[in-house]
């Protein structure tokens, strides 16, 4: 074992909120739940390839009740590991239509939580990586059950964003506002330990994340900016970008978080007075536009920053490009000028 402090991830989220003498300790808390989550999900997530031969999945399990999909796996268990904490006055879930209130039983907090559960989930059976995206507001009626109106909001008022990726090893990154910091399951113990404090984005990369099957759709700025990032120019040594895309938000976004690079998800411009995007804005976008920022990234729509936009509606959805600040930024300048 090398000299290096091991920190569990709880006794980090402690650490910042001893920096902040006005916190309560609520967030703590919530973040505390939010990881006993992220471990029975992996734990769920690393026995996927076993449920044929286990009977997992559409059959009945001991209890006799029929055996969730993982997606739907995983939301029930965050929402029972948050539920009942008296952190939280309202939920919204990827998977859930409307809006997740507590329960009459449970005391009401001053927080409110939106996730998406299991993204990337159409992966799974090929024992690709997925995670889990969680994005944390303040809420902003005064008391009881929370509502739409709390849900509502815009990236910047986020008070704490993280993601879990099921992946080689289960990683856990989450901001509170004080930098991006990673940690990794330590399976044997059942802890998450800091392996990647501050994590910093390269402010270039050498790599783009794109679904180029969707070239057709384009607006002309993005294509001329991918066709662009192919480009050989000796005189200048710029070199053709890499294409990495595996397909999977969390995991094409963690790489490009590590290494440095962009990943795009522009809108589909097939009827160019409706263009329509994919990705969802509270449960994807926000929350990982904070963690890029505090990590030195960017995220926009071409014209707009990600944390700028305030959400209309639940299940908004919305252009997507995020990464290294330098590559973002050469972005917007194709999209403007299109
Ligand atoms: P999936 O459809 O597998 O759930 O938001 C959903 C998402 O995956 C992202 O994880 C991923 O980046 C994107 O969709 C992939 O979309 P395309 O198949 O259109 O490339």
């Amino acid at each position: 074992m090398s000299g290096s402090k091991i920190i569990t991830v709880q006794r980090h989220i402690i650490e910042q909120e001893r920096d902040h003498p006005e916190a309560t300790g609520e967030l703590t808390g919530l973040l505390w739940d939010l990881t006993i989550a992220a471990k029975i999900i992996s734990r769920e997530v690393n026995r996927a390839g076993l449920a044929d031969i286990l009977g997992l999945t559409g059959q009945e399990n001991i209890h006799g009740e029929e055996v969730k999909k993982l997606d739907e796996y995983a939301n029930d268990a965050i929402i029972k590991s948050m539920d009942h904490g008296g952190h939280l006055c309202v939920m919204a879930s990827e998977e859930n239509e409307d809006i997740i209130p507590i329960s009459d039983q449970y005391p009401k907090g001053k927080y409110v939580l939106m996730f998406d559960p299991l993204d990337g989930s159409s992966n799974i059976d090929a024992n690709v990586s997925v995670g889990t995206i969680f994005s944390v507001y303040r809420r902003k009626t005064t008391a009881g059950n929370g509502t739409l109106e709390d849900c509502l909001r815009k990236g910047v008022e986020q008070v704490a964003a993280g993601y879990i990726v099921y992946g080689s090893s289960t990683m856990l990154v989450y901001t509170a506002g004080h930098g991006s910091h990673g940690f990794t399951l330590d399976p044997g113990i059942g802890e998450f330990l800091l392996s990647h404090k501050n994590i910093q984005i390269p402010s270039r990369g050498k790599v783009y994340s794109i679904n180029e099957g969707n070239a057709n759709t384009w607006d002309e700025g993005t294509r001329k900016y991918i066709n662009d990032l192919k480009k050989v120019t000796p005189e200048t040594g710029q070199k053709p970008y890499s294409l990495r895309y595996i397909g999977s938000l969390v995991a094409d976004f963690h790489r490009n978080l590590l290494y440095g690079g962009i990943f795009l998800y522009p809108a589909d411009y097939i009827d160019p007075k409706k263009p329509k995007s994919k990705l969802r804005l509270l449960y994807e976008a926000a929350p990982l536009a904070f963690i890029v920022e505090q990590a030195g990234g960017k995220a926009s729509t071409g014209d707009t920053a990600i944390m700028e936009i305030k959400a209309e509606q639940l299940h908004q959805k919305t252009p997507l490009i995020i990464g290294s600040k330098e590559d973002v930024e050469k972005y917007e300048g194709y999209f403007k000028n299109k």
